[in-house]
């Protein structure tokens, strides 16, 4: 009889999961002998910057990618970086090792006391077999419930299992294959359409899942079609729609009044892919205007269960845009004006202005280019100087989680080596998620990061504006210098003094990591 490591790795391998982010300590070792000649094993150096990559490689690959944490420490480690993959439905497997059986009821070294009950309420499903028989079925639900649930999931494994036999059953696994249809039902369609169709001034909000799900170009058509106005949903974590597309109006800000505002003499707002809605700032108020009737379509149900107001429907937002894109005429706008870019605004002083940074980008970096960005003060320049209209051009912190950012960055090059990827990088965020430089160097990862310094957590500055708190403490960060910090790491880096330098250095083309440091002045996220 087969032992569970080997029905488990041949699963894992004929699922395609066989690119591990991990971190391992001794509880690990036992799941990791003997793996099949296609694994790779990527490692990171905490497992903030382990979880962060592999949300970048799952995002960018659309796939389940497996974890492998160190019992409970090495899961704590992960656990705020986790709060970005639940926000952006990443799938992620999380395997992570226990203590022998015996030893955990006594509390030795390293026994994970309750590891399901430690992980919850962060992943959807999680998980300590009851024996060592059940442990690849188990590991098989683990893959398909965040599959389905498109949310991490955690399974604890004790060390002494991996060795056991399988039991005659266990290859009964192997064969598995779960998947999902989520095409409304013929009436249900029908109803969304008429209500679409008959809509006198509509409205489109998108999310980050259509990006997820592959639909950004289906988007543009169905707009086109409708002829209305599109909003990227707030604390946007995926650019949905071409941002410079003239029907484009940017993304909501995260506030309860100003969406309420930016909806008014609109009798329908359809939302797909998003939860409605993800406010940040407490701006309260009316949630809709009066007349105004919104649908969200959504895949997640508890997005559509815990929404405070509108219509919801529970199916796959790809296929309704398909359907909805069908049912309307085709008279719409045509996409060809997409609106040009304002000349970049520039400060005063040595220092550059966000917007000069974020030109050089646009102008220097190939158009099917994708950013990584995780810099906080500087979104309304961002924003306004690029120009993205490719699928997979843009992520974020989907929980607003920093640390995602740097090892995001590195997952999304390895996933996808052949296409240009560029890390955004603030020089606070930078600090959470920093080790990842060194996994980038030691996998030649091509990548480069465009570090901005303006010597201060600029966000909380403007935050602090808003909340009334002009005179927090520990707000500045001097003393930084990111091109040490990266070469002690591995990673070859440059401080850019000018913007014709910057340009210069973005125009090449290199085929491992590179850190490019740049002083920029502060300026507020709106
Ligand atoms: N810790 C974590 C894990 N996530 C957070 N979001 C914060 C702390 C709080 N925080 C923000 O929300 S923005 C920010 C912090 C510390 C400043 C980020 O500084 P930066 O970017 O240098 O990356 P800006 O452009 O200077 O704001
Ligand atoms: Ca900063």
């Amino acid at each position: 009889m087969p032992s569970v490591r080997r029905i488990a790795h041949e699963f894992l391998e004929r699922q395609g999961l066989t690119t591990v982010f991990g971190n391992p300590g001794s509880n690990e070792l036992p799941f990791l002998t003997g793996l099949p000649d296609g694994f790779r094993y990527v490692l990171g150096l905490h497992e903030g910057a382990v979880v962060g990559m592999a949300d970048g490689y799952a995002q960018a690959t659309g796939r389940p990618v497996l974890v492998n944490l160190h019992a409970a420490s090495g899961s704590g480690n992960a656990m705020g970086a986790l709060t970005n993959a639940v926000a952006s439905g990443t799938p992620l497997v999380i395997v992570a090792g226990q203590q022998v059986r015996p030893a955990i009821g006594p509390e030795a070294n390293l026994a994970n006391v309750d590891a399901p009950a430690l992980m919850r309420p962060l992943v959807g499903w999680a998980a300590e077999p009851a024996c060592a028989q059940d442990v690849p079925r188990a590991l098989a639900q683990a893959v398909f419930e965040a599959r389905l649930q498109r949310r991490p999931s955690y399974l604890s494994v004790p060390y002494d299992d991996w060795a056991a036999d399988a039991g005659e059953n266990a290859p009964a696994v192997l064969d598995r294959w779960v998947e999902r249809a989520g095409v409304p039902a013929g009436e249900q369609g029908h109803r969304l359409a008429e209500a679409v169709a008959g809509a006198r001034r509509p409205a489109l909000v998108l999310g980050g899942d259509i990006d997820t799900a592959g639909r950004f170009d289906d988007a543009v058509r169905l707009a086109e079609r409708l002829a209305g106005p599109v909003w990227a949903a707030p604390s946007l974590f995926r650019l949905p729609f071409p941002n410079r597309h003239p029907l484009f109006r940017g993304v909501l800000p995260a506030g309860i009044e100003p969406i309420r505002r930016a909806f008014e003499g609109h009798d329908l707002v359809l939302v797909l892919g998003a939860p409605v809605f993800r406010y940040h700032e407490h701006l309260p108020g009316r949630y809709l205007p009066a007349g105004t009737r919104l649908i969200q379509v959504t895949e997640d149900a508890s997005a559509a269960a815990r929404a405070p107001m509108g219509e919801a429907l529970v199916a796959d937002p790809g296929a309704v845009i398909e359907l909805l894109a069908n049912a309307l005429d085709a008279s719409g706008v045509p996409s060809a004006d997409y609106r040009p870019v304002p000349a970049p605004r520039s400060a005063e002083g040595p220092r550059l202005h966000p917007e000069e940074v974020f030109a050089a980008l646009r102008d220097e970096l190939p158009a099917d280019t994708a950013y990584v960005v995780e810099s906080t003060s500087t979104t309304s320049s961002w924003w306004r100087q690029m120009d993205l209209r490719r699928p997979g051009s843009y992520y974020f912190p989907a929980a607003g989680g920093l640390g995602f950012g740097l090892p995001g960055a590195v997952g999304v090059a390895m996933a996808q080596p052949e296409r240009p990827v560029v890390g955004v990088i603030g020089d606070g965020s930078a600090n959470y998620g920093v080790t990842a430089l060194w996994t980038a160097a030691q996998h030649r990862v091509p990548l480069t990061v465009v570090l901005l310094r303006n010597g201060t957590y600029g966000a909380l500055r403007w935050f602090g504006g808003l909340l009334g708190v002009p005179d927090a403490p520990g707000l500045d960060i001097p003393g930084l210098d990111f091109t040490r910090i990266a070469e002690g790491y591995g990673v070859p880096a440059l401080h850019a003094d000018g913007v014709d330098e910057l340009r210069a250095v973005l125009a090449e083309r290199p085929d491992g990591p590179r850190l490019v440091q740049v002083d920029t002045a502060l300026t507020t996220p709106s």
